[in-house]
């Protein structure tokens, strides 16, 4: 991990147009910073899809081209604390699916904490878990050939550039056999008064996110930014469908990397892009869709309409 992201830390900060990838928010304060911001007032999108898996479990299972007493394979890529997944579980079992749960994660910590906590709440659930970038856990999915139900959810998607979300997808639908199915979760495009401020919180907690990752380089990679003179910038436009997150710089300053020995030159309200967070409706769901064999099956909203669970099938 290091040495690539002391090079994708180098590549982006030289680049004409200075770039830091999201993937790298998530250090150890970085994870703490997103259960925080789960919990914002602002932040609507777990609310919602927590709303779905509440409220239309029903639904979902019904959707889903599974029956009791065949055994499927349940596998979450990017599994965090499993709160969402946790009222299907439950439900699954109470009515006797012969199944098992198999969460990823790119971190270890947080599979060893949900493990343990499904241990005590669901007991009978059975729990293989596996730890690694999604990407490259898709390819150990063709190992087995159960029946599979693989949940992508909380818009982790809309983290991709659509070219990768593409190149996921096709990804995704190649590890899995004809019939096995997908349960995609993304936040839906609305207005700039909703999305924006769940970027923006009033109490800082995104700003903290966003700029720890300067924390992090500087930690990891013996750097001297001082955070307070870069700023926190979110930005999004309805028409385009996209929230992006900038760190700016607040003066002209230089910051040395010591293991990279190197400074890097910083302008006056110069901005590093560090985030998408793409909103999706439906064309922008059928173009990401396209070129692989993942069909839809059904769309499932929560109460507000702001977010939506697809349910594919591979065909
Ligand atoms: C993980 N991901 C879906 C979050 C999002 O909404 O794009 C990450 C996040 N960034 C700022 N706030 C939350």
């Amino acid at each position: 991990m290091n040495s690539n992201f002391k090079k994708d830390i180098n590549d982006g900060l030289s680049s004409p147009i200075k770039t830091l990838s999201s993937k790298y928010f998530y250090d150890t304060a970085g994870d703490a910073l997103f259960v925080k911001i789960m919990n914002l007032p602002e932040y609507y999108l777990t609310k919602a899809e927590f709303d779905i898996f509440k409220n239309q479990t029903q639904n979902i299972i019904k959707s889903l081209n599974i029956e009791p007493d065949t055994f499927f394979e349940l596998v979450e890529l990017g599994a965090g604390d499993g709160t969402k997944t946790k009222e299907l579980l439950k439900v699954l079992i109470s009515e006797n699916y012969n199944f098992k749960y198999l969460p990823v994660d790119i971190s270890n910590n947080a599979l060893d904490k949900l493990k343990a906590n499904l241990n005590t709440e669901l007991p009978t659930l059975k729990v293989s878990k596996k730890q690694g970038d999604y990407f490259d856990v898709l390819d150990s999915l063709k190992a087995s050939n159960h029946p599979k139900v693989v949940l992508f959810l909380g818009s982790n998607i809309g983290n991709m550039e659509d070219e990768q979300a593409k190149l996921f997808i096709s990804k995704l639908s190649n590890s899995l056999n004809i019939s096995d199915n997908v349960l995609l979760g993304v936040d839906l495009i609305k207005s700039k008064d909703i999305v924006l401020p769940a970027y923006n919180d009033k109490s800082g907690v995104t700003k903290a996110f966003n700029l720890n990752l300067l924390n992090r380089i500087n930690n990891e990679l013996d750097a001297d930014f001082n955070i307070d003179a870069f700023s926190h910038q979110p930005e999004y436009t309805e028409k385009e469908g996209i929230a992006r997150s900038f760190i700016v710089s607040n003066k002209e300053q230089e910051v040395r990397i010591g293991a990279l020995d190197k400074v890097f030159k910083f302008k006056k309200d110069e901005k590093i892009h560090t985030e998408i967070s793409r909103k999706y409706n439906d064309t922008i769901l059928n173009t990401i869709l396209e070129n692989s064999q993942l069909k839809k099956v059904t769309k499932l909203l929560d109460s507000k309409s702001y977010f939506a669970d697809y349910i594919l099938i591979k065909s």
